[in-house]
């Protein structure tokens, strides 16, 4: 049997702290993640579901984006996706009695674990204006009031869409094209906030905003650095492929400001040696960087190859350089000018300790940097990702087997969704082959990213919100001016699978619209349908949900789509015949007639088109993707067959991810050192050193995940690597910087950020209440959990280039509370 959901907060009073662990995994994982299962969902469920993860023929995890390994365990999960699992799976409803006896005040005042943990959302609810409570809503009148809304804008980029990274291929793929053809491209998505520095970097350098390397690599490396993340608690399932590479030789260097558990020692749980004999050690080295001193250190590591290769020779690829790479030659000369005492400034680190680094890459026959958000998340993230890639390239290290740059991606198909088309920025190439298949004039400004959308929110430009999954207002930064934002917009649609912030706080009008998630069957026209996501390392395989959908009612994003989008720009009976190459769309599933299954015979569009003056505004008549929104609902196998003519890499889509197949998509710089730069070379570039300078009396603050956390969704109190238990509001601090403060362990205080704007004033931002831990953190540099702190993060601190938030690195100072 599943428990029954909280009644309470949590309780910040009963926080208690012990010793960090020093290993991560092993047995007591397992049982953890089978006790938060067995809560959601009870023990015979929680086993049917758990061994489906991630096998050929199950769904894939809606955990991170680490890939499968190709020989499979029976038990193919880690504890933490089994958490994410049980988070979706769960037996507990949140059903329109819920709504009828919680009003919006009250769902409001509580905290972001109780919502989620209200269960699964089962019905469509309306919250109309100046109303006190969500009612129910019919499918039918929800998507028609989205449509009338879309159609009353004056301009088309009056609309928002957001995307999280969980939606489909398919999902993803059809919503782009929605959103085009209403003429927009303002499609930000959780990605800017996470990932975004390293396309920037990856693109402009490499010519590819994605990791170079494959599962086989990462076994294969003779040296992996890990900066700036936290697998053990993250991507767990990545630390069976380091374990892997450690015990065919290779060497591990975690580069962290934090002793995390899961880099330094891990225990199996699929392997004897694993359970019985303490596990394995896998950092060879743990390399303690300040925030944000990360360029610093691969500069230090490439003006250490390049003293070395001066010194005595053969430590460079010269031929790689001469035949693959532009701008050797400045780089050279300016990583020759940089003083040593700046690395060791910005690190913390003394020379010896970066030259130890240095020589273990000069060393070393094969390297992969993995990264995640400790390194994305900094003002100067570009610049320093930029760095990352020049070390990598002074020794060929990018094309070979081993060796690349390996972004560990965060949402488990936050890359399929890029590579779809959820982008703000999209190509030129991409939206011509995009007009060509649907017969329109995709528009080609750029829209809005997260920040952007946000600005735009406060500024009241945006009349109509979507959310295709996510928790834009927990996840987003400057808590305050967010909500603020959404209160000013038209109508807020959020298609979610659990309650989360963003259906409390909204625009003057709400919908929720539930949807199916990655574990549910997903039968449309009459057959059980498929969907696919592609992993970290650009492999694309399919997903097929296994459980009794929560309720009757709900719709899978992609029929949410297909039927407001047919609703907004008509049916287009027989479109996909309206091209010569498109296939015959197969006759609509179940025999129902369009009409029965919600489309319409004949859209409103299509009655202007013929009955009266041309609407203004949106999506104008005479320019509509041409698609058959009915077939594709009823076989999302047309929406693939789609996206093989669309974007290059897809061709014979299905056939290569029939039967378990994985699809590899091509990568240039991996398969054959083709780099599709301005200058076809892989570029190495000159940046200046940046790194934060804290000013006295305060903290450089990072705002980071807890063990039992999935981003904006709390899975439960404890961070048990870290020994913090109970409670969330903590700031781990150094414990000579909680006595130089004038502080003492366990007190509690306010977080207060400062932020200079570039007039010269400081803005004030506040978190209050929250405990001080004393923590193995480097002097200077504090820690505390998102989303608790995104209220301190000022919407303006963006990384140059990217524009993702600076989300590990805000000056706070400590205030003693009245
Ligand atoms: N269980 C679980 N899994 C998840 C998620 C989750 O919330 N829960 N989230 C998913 C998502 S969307 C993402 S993007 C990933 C996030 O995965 P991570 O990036 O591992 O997540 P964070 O908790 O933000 O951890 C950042 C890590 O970088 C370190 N760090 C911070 N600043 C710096 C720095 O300046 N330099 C260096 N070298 N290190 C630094 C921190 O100490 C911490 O170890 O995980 C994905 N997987
Ligand atoms: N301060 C700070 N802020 C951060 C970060 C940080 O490190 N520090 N990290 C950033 C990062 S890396 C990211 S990726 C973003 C995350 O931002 P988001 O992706 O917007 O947030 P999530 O918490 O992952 O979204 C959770 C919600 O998604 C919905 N959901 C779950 N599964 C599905 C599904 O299958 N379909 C649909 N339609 N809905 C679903 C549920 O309703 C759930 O409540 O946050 C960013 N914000
Ligand atoms: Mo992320």
């Amino acid at each position: 049997m599943a428990t029954k959901p909280p009644t309470a907060d949590i309780d910040e009073s009963r926080v208690h702290v012990t010793r960090p662990k020093k290993v991560a995994v092993g047995v007591p994982a397992v049982l953890h993640a089978l006790e938060m299962a067995n809560e959601q969902m009870g023990v015979t469920r929680s086993v049917q579901t758990l061994l489906q993860v991630n096998q050929k023929d199950g769904f894939d995890c809606p955990g991170c984006a680490w890939p499968e390994e190709d020989r499979r365990h029976v038990a193919e999960f880690c504890e933490n996706g089994a958490k994410a699992v049980a988070e979706e799976a769960t037996l507990r409803r949140v059903e329109p009695e819920f709504f009828a006896s919680h009003s919006l005040d009250e769902l409001r005042a509580h905290d972001d674990w109780w919502l989620g943990q209200q269960g699964r959302l089962t019905h469509p609810m309306m919250l109309d204006e100046g109303a006190s409570h969500y009612r129910p809503i019919s499918w039918d009148d929800a998507l028609r009031l989205i449509a009338d809304e879309l159609r009353s804008l004056d301009d088309p980029d009056e609309a928002v869409f957001y995307t999280s990274g969980r939606t489909s291929n398919e999902a993803a793929f059809l919503y782009q094209l929605l959103v085009r053809g209403i003429g927009t491209n303002n499609l930000p998505d959780c990605s800017n906030m996470c990932h975004e520095s390293s396309g920037s970097a990856l693109t402009e350098t490499i010519g590819i905003g994605k990791g170079t390397v494959s599962i086989e690599d990462i076994h294969e490396a003779d040296l992996l650095i890990v900066a700036g993340q936290n697998p053990g608690t993250n991507h767990p399932r990545m630390l069976s492929a380091l374990e892997k590479a450690k015990q065919r030789g290779a060497t591990i260097i975690a580069v962290n400001p934090l002793p995390e558990a899961g880099l330094m020692r891990f225990e199996n749980p699929q392997t004897v040696r694993g359970v019985a004999f303490g596990g394995t050690k896998l950092a060879d080295e743990f390399v303690q960087i300040r925030l944000g001193g990360d360029q610093a250190l691969f500069q230090a590591i490439g003006k250490h190859l390049l003293e070395a290769e001066a010194a005595e020779g053969g430590v460079l690829d010269a031929e790689f350089i001469a035949t693959h790479t532009s701008g050797f030659e400045a780089y050279r000369q300016a990583m020759t000018d940089a003083p040593w005492r700046e690395f060791v400034a910005a690190t913390g680190l003394p020379e010896k300790a970066l030259r130890r680094v240095g020589e273990a890459v000069r060393a070393s026959k094969a390297t992969i940097v993995c990264w995640a958000m400790g390194l994305t998340q900094h003002k100067h993230s570009v610049p320093m990702l930029r760095d990352v890639v020049n070390m990598l390239l002074l020794q060929g290290n990018i094309g070979r087997a081993g060796a690349g740059v390996c972004p560990v991606r965060g949402h488990s198909n936050v890359q399929g969704d890029r590579t779809v088309g959820i982008y703000e920025k999209p190509s030129a190439a991409f939206l011509d082959a995009l007009d060509r298949e649907f017969g329109f004039a995709a528009p080609r400004e750029h829209g809005y990213d997260t920040v952007e959308a946000i600005r735009a929110m406060r500024d009241g430009r945006v009349r109509f919100f979507m959310g295709m999954g996510g928790n834009f207002v927990s996840a987003t930064p400057d808590t305050a001016v967010v909500e603020a934002g959404m209160a000013r917009v038209g109508l807020t649609v959020q298609v979610s699978t659990k309650l989360n912030r963003s259906h409390v706080v909204t625009g003057r009008r709400a919908l929720i619209l539930p949807t199916l998630g990655r574990t549910d069957r997903d039968r449309r026209g009459g057959r059980e349908q498929r969907v696919t996501v592609e992993d970290s390392m650009g492999a694309v395989h399919a997903s097929r949900g296994r459980l009794a959908p929560p309720s009757e009612e709900l719709l899978s994003e992609v029929a949410i789509v297909s039927r407001l989008s047919a609703l907004v720009f008509g049916t287009s009976a027989g479109a996909s015949g309206a091209r010569p190459d498109a296939p015959a769309a197969p006759p609509a599933g179940g025999g129902a007639t369009r009409h029965d299954r919600g489309y319409p015979e004949r859209s409103p569009r299509e009655e202007a088109r013929t009955d009266g003056p041309d609407p203004a505004g949106v999506g104008h008549p005479s320019n509509v993707p041409l698609a058959d929104w009915a077939a594709l609902e009823a076989d999302y196998a047309l929406i693939r067959s789609h996206i093989a003519r669309v974007i290059p890499g897809f061709e014979d889509y299905e056939e290569r991810i029939d039967k378990g197949r994985t699809l590899h998509l091509p990568n240039g710089p991996r398969d054959a050192r083709r780099f599709a730069t301005a200058d076809g070379k892989a570029r190495f570039t000159v940046n200046p050193l940046v790194y934060p300078v804290i000013p006295r009396g305060r903290l450089l603050l990072q705002t980071l995940r807890s063990h039992d956390q999935y981003n904006t969704t709390i899975y439960g109190k404890d961070d048990r690597y870290r020994g913090i238990r109970g409670g969330r509001r903590v700031v781990l601090v150094n414990e000579k910087d909680i006595v130089a403060l004038g502080f003492a362990e366990d007190d509690i205080v306010d977080l207060v950020s400062e932020w200079t704007r570039p007039d010269g004033t400081v803005e004030e931002r506040r978190a209050e209440e929250f405990r001080i831990v004393a923590y193995r953190t480097p002097r200077g540099n504090a820690a505390a959990y998102y989303p608790e702190t995104n209220v301190l993060v000022p919407l303006d601190s963006v990384a140059d280039v990217s524009g993702t938030p600076t989300s590990k690195s805000v000056v706070v100072r400590l205030e003693a509370r009245p």
